[in-house]
């Protein structure tokens, strides 16, 4: 058991949790469910008796993930056992008031319950782990904004008003001239400023929006998580090896990757960070449009005119930014094809994710 293992086996667990209630007919089953996971013999019992056996640096972060796990079970447990008691209790009554407030199997007995118990979605899932990676890495992470001022996608990151390259984000508007931001790229000056001394090491989710024509690797809608690093004698190498790192913790793997110089305004030099096709083992296939390689990480050292917007003299500090591609990442790891499918809510495809 390890801390890259450890999440694997307690979602596989808990999605076993929610098949098995999902086939439960009466309060028995259900108790039966609970002895099986939670007793005194269950897996989960014996994951945490073997945490002796784990290195002592990695017990508690594995132990607090385990006990979690246990938590969350024993309440959608707990969930089951009291949706079963009110039917039961229900069925007994001939005649019985209507509580129109009820998830409605309570009122029509007839219509089976525990037929869609929830899973969580695949992006949260992956979220929730690429920031476990970067707090393990010395990163805060902050929730991004999904509406911003055209000052922080655009004029903050040393693209006045007029400058060509903001056609690259082309953007929908409100009435209000605010932006469904098209990229995390709009929190770094706020993140600069809030934070405000160096060492600065952030990373921030969040969704963002593009006017694109969709395809198997565009969507209209997708996530990026982005980073900051600041501090004095930063350096690009620096830079190569935090998004290496990542990546590699991300696929659990050593990902054969290769970086391509990028324009973008708020860095100097500016990179992309691609990594191999999976579906076609960069042999080249509609997914990576024939070319073998998936862009998944824009980067570069940060542009002086930003860290200035952002209260950092550029002749002290210097430090770099990424902006990855969540969605791409996903797909990439767990074999997903079409980004559309993240969308689409179809629940074959939610339950047989991850
Ligand atoms: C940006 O958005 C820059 N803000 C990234 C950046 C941050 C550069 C900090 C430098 C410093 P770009 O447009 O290339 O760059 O998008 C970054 C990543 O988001 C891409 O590599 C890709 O993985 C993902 N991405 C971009 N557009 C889409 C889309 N329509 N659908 C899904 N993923 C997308």
């Amino acid at each position: 058991m390890t801390i890259k293992t450890i999440d694997r086996s307690l979602a596989a667990i808990t999605k076993q949790v929610a098949t098995k209630l999902s086939q439960v007919k009466t309060l028995e089953d259900i108790y039966a469910v609970r002895s099986e996971f939670t007793g005194k013999t269950s897996v989960l019992t014996q994951l945490l008796q073997s945490l002796k056996d784990v290195p002592t640096e990695d017990r508690p972060t594995i132990g607090a993930k385990v006990n979690q796990a246990k938590k969350e079970i024993e309440s959608i447990i707990e969930r089951a056992l009291s949706l079963m008691m009110n039917r039961e209790s229900l069925l007994k009554d001939e005649v019985r008031d209507i509580d129109v407030s009820a998830p409605f199997h309570t009122n029509n007995s007839k219509i089976p319950d525990f037929t869609g118990i929830g899973s969580m979605h695949p992006l949260q899932y992956e979220i929730n782990r690429m920031l476990d990676i970067f707090t393990t890495m010395g990163f805060t992470p902050f929730e991004g904004r999904e509406l911003e001022t055209d000052y922080y996608v655009f004029d903050s990151l040393n693209m006045p008003k007029e400058h060509p390259a903001r056609q690259n984000w082309d953007t929908f508007r409100t009435e209000d001239n605010l932006i469904p931001t098209p990229h995390t790229s709009n929190m770094q000056v706020r993140v600069m400023r809030h934070l405000k001394a160096a060492p600065l090491r952030a990373v921030i989710y969040g969704r963002c929006s593009r006017n694109e024509a969709v395809d198997a690797v565009h969507g209209h809608t997708f996530y990026q998580i982005e980073g900051l690093y600041i501090d004095k004698g930063v350096s690009i190498s620096n830079m190569i090896g935090t998004i290496s790192a990542f990546v590699n913790a991300f696929f659990d793997k050593n990902v054969t990757s290769k970086i391509q110089p990028g324009y973008f305004p708020f860095v100097e030099p500016g990179i992309e960070y691609l990594g191999q096709c999976p579906f076609c083992d960069g042999k080249g296939c509609s997914s990576c449009k024939h070319t073998g390689w998936l862009e998944l990480v824009g980067a570069g050292m940060i542009h002086p005119n930003v860290l200035r917007e952002g209260g950092f003299d550029p002749a002290v500090y210097s430090g770099f930014a990424w902006g990855l591609g969540l969605d791409r990442m996903v797909m990439q790891r767990n074999g997903i094809q079409d980004i559309r499918s993240l969308f689409a809510s179809d629940i074959r495809f939610l339950q047989s994710s991850l």
